[in-house]
């Protein structure tokens, strides 16, 4: 995106009310997870739940670079990317309360949401397992000859996988059209990165399979669309795959379950001064497009939205026991 400081007059509108939207998809995220949080500790939400609050400028910025066809794959962190993709709220939230009303019926709960309407594929519970996926959507549709791209997200933790090596070289090999985008909030669990890797430069190890690769302030929202748009008019040149490596920082704790005894409070308030909704709010007042009028009817209508999948997901029902073993398969199930 051109900065919103640098544009025409003709352009000047749009690219505002684009401003104002990446703003308004953070503040989204932020406030319904932090409205998870609420809700887990109220034993309205169950199982693993992983926030993605302080990471919020990577999948606001970068889904901007897709088309309506294209996929997406991302982790069990994994919320934040399905709304920006247009998985409506409520379904999001009734997917987290295990209700049947949930975009995956409710049997996938936080990790797993998945919506075949806007080909989000998901929420994965396995550390890389999202990677061969992507490589086999790019590849069935280079296969089919459909110009689309695939957009695949993964934490850092995913590079000491032997599938990322795999997937890289295969899709380099076979110039297949994923976009590797990788999060690097520099802890996996609790785990830093120079403690289970002997390479850290991530970039430099996607370019040993020939992979276009560069890393992104992923703390800034149009930096994120911005290399992400770049990438993908590479990808979608035929060039093959590009990996960008967003770096960024998780705010709350890998889970809900956590002391956090691998890193410093110090080292938290140092990153919360980069926090990328207070950085985009500084950026927007700054050229005019922000006041605090215009901050509470953004924040208004997000609290609404949230309330309404709250609701929703309140309203829900529970699938009966009965349909236990639907959408099950096995041999039992098929006689
Ligand atoms: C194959 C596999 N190994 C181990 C785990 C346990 N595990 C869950 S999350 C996690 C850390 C992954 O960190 P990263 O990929 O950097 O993503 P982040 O949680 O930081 O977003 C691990 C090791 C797992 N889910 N899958």
């Amino acid at each position: 995106m051109t900065a919103i400081t640098s544009i025409t007059a003709a352009q000047a509108q749009p690219q505002r009310e684009h401003a104002l939207d990446l703003f308004r998809q953070m503040v989204l995220i932020r406030r319904f997870e932090e409205k998870c949080a609420e809700l887990y500790r109220a034993g309205k939400i169950h199982g693993f739940v992983h926030l993605y609050i302080g990471e919020e400028a990577i999948a606001a910025g970068a889904m901007q670079a897709l088309a309506p066809d294209d996929a997406v794959v991302a982790t069990y962190r994994e919320h934040g990317h399905a709304l920006v993709r247009g998985v409506p709220a409520p379904a999001v939230m009734a997917e987290l309360y295990g209700k049947q009303e949930g975009c995956s019926r409710g049997r996938g709960g936080s990790m797993h949401l998945f919506d075949a309407a806007t080909r989000f594929y998901g929420g994965n519970a396995i550390v890389g397992g999202g990677l061969p996926l992507a490589v086999g959507l790019a590849l069935a549709d280079r296969l089919a000859r459909r110009p689309r791209v695939t957009a695949c997200f993964f934490g850092e933790g995913a590079v000491a996988e032997g599938e990322f090596h795999e997937c890289l070289n295969l899709s380099a090999l076979w110039k297949l059209p994923v976009l590797f985008f990788c999060e690097n909030n520099l802890y996996a669990m609790g785990t830093a990165l120079g403690r289970s890797e002997s390479e850290t430069d991530l970039c430099l190890k996607a370019s040993s399979y020939e992979i276009p690769a560069w890393p992104v302030d992923g703390m800034d929202v149009e930096a994120c669309e911005d290399a992400a748009r770049r990438a993908a008019a590479e990808v979608r040149g035929g060039g093959g795959p590009v990996f960008l490596e967003f770096r960024t920082y998780r705010f709350r704790a890998h889970s809900m379950f956590d002391p956090q005894l691998y890193r410093t409070k110090q080292e938290i308030d140092e990153w919360k001064k980069r926090d990328p909704i207070l950085i985009y709010d500084g950026r927007l007042r700054e050229s005019g497009l922000l006041d605090d009028d215009r901050l509470k009817r953004i924040e208004d209508g997000v609290a609404a939205e949230v309330q309404k999948a709250v609701d929703f997901a309140e309203a829900g029902t529970w699938e009966p026991v009965e349909d236990l073993t639907r959408f099950v398969y096995s041999e039992r199930t098929r006689t």
